[in-house]
């Protein structure tokens, strides 16, 4: 027996992947690559799919210096892009940007996008779905935004911020993406329990999520799915302010 053949002490002892019909909870060491054809020099790990249960699909691309789509890709899907880290040039609708960290795109259904990362690595959340159409609802062109721009709106109570970067209650989106912070200590003050369901991407600090009725530690660079009805509950821990980046799928009626 060598080295290899022994399982290193952690493995089993400190898992905190779990995956069950409801949500799943991802932390980035187990989430293996895919190569996608239209991306050259690009490692895209997804988080979640309607392989899981999301009625979205969402990514982190690991974009090394120079990658990206080399053309731009068209698939009738709205996608999102948010940079965590580096400088890309994306396109959407043949509007050009470069972004930076905090940096993010929209791009409505139907229309092209390309993402290319410029003077070093990038690393970025992608989200992608197919748009829902409303009767009399025109629907929002492409457009881009920054996270230092966005308001933070300390909505119930103090220590607690929401940043709506698609805007909030806004008909003509189907999906809200929205960055919550929160001081150390601070909690949401009751159990939600709704129909929408949820991307989150830790983006900074740690805390402990109720799912269901388990508690899961968690802090920056995992990824939880919550499922339509998922009760769900957020207490920051640690010494700094936390924040997550969460998808949402808002503003249209059951179907059937
Ligand atoms: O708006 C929300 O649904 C949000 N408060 N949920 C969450 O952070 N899990
Ligand atoms: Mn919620």
């Amino acid at each position: 027996m060598t080295r290899r053949d022994i399982l290193p002490p952690g493995i089993v002892g400190h898992n905190r992947t779990m995956v069950t019909p409801h949500y799943a909870v991802m932390p980035p060491d187990g989430i293996l690559e895919s190569r996608l054809p239209g991306f050259t020099r690009t490692k895209i790990r997804f988080h979640t799919s309607p392989a899981m249960g999301a009625n979205f699909a969402q990514a982190l691309l690991e974009i090394d210096a120079d990658g990206g789509t080399p053309v731009p890709l068209q698939d009738g899907l709205e996608h999102f892009f948010y940079l965590l880290e580096g400088e890309a040039a994306v396109v959407a609708d043949g509007q050009a940007q470069r972004l930076d960290a905090g940096g993010y795109a929209y791009v409505a259904a139907g229309k092209s996008y390309s993402i290319q990362a410029v003077g070093g690595p990038v690393r970025a959340i992608w989200i992608k779905r197919p748009y829902v159409p409303a009767q009399g609802i025109t629907p929002r062109a492409s457009f881009f935004g920054h996270r230092s721009q966005v308001p933070r709106v300390n909505k119930h109570t103090r220590g607690r911020n929401w940043q709506a970067l698609l805007g909030e209650a806004d008909l003509s989106m189907d999906m809200e993406i929205n960055i919550l912070s929160f001081e150390p200590g601070n909690y949401f003050p009751f159990v939600e329990t709704h129909i929408m369901q949820h991307g989150l991407y830790m983006l900074e600090g740690q805390g402990l999520y109720l799912l269901g009725r388990e508690w899961h530690e968690c802090w920056a660079g995992d990824f939880i799915w919550m499922g339509a009805y998922v009760p769900q509950q957020f207490y920051a821990t640690g010494w700094g302010e936390t924040a997550y980046l969460l998808y949402k799928d808002v503003n249209r009626d059951v179907t059937f």
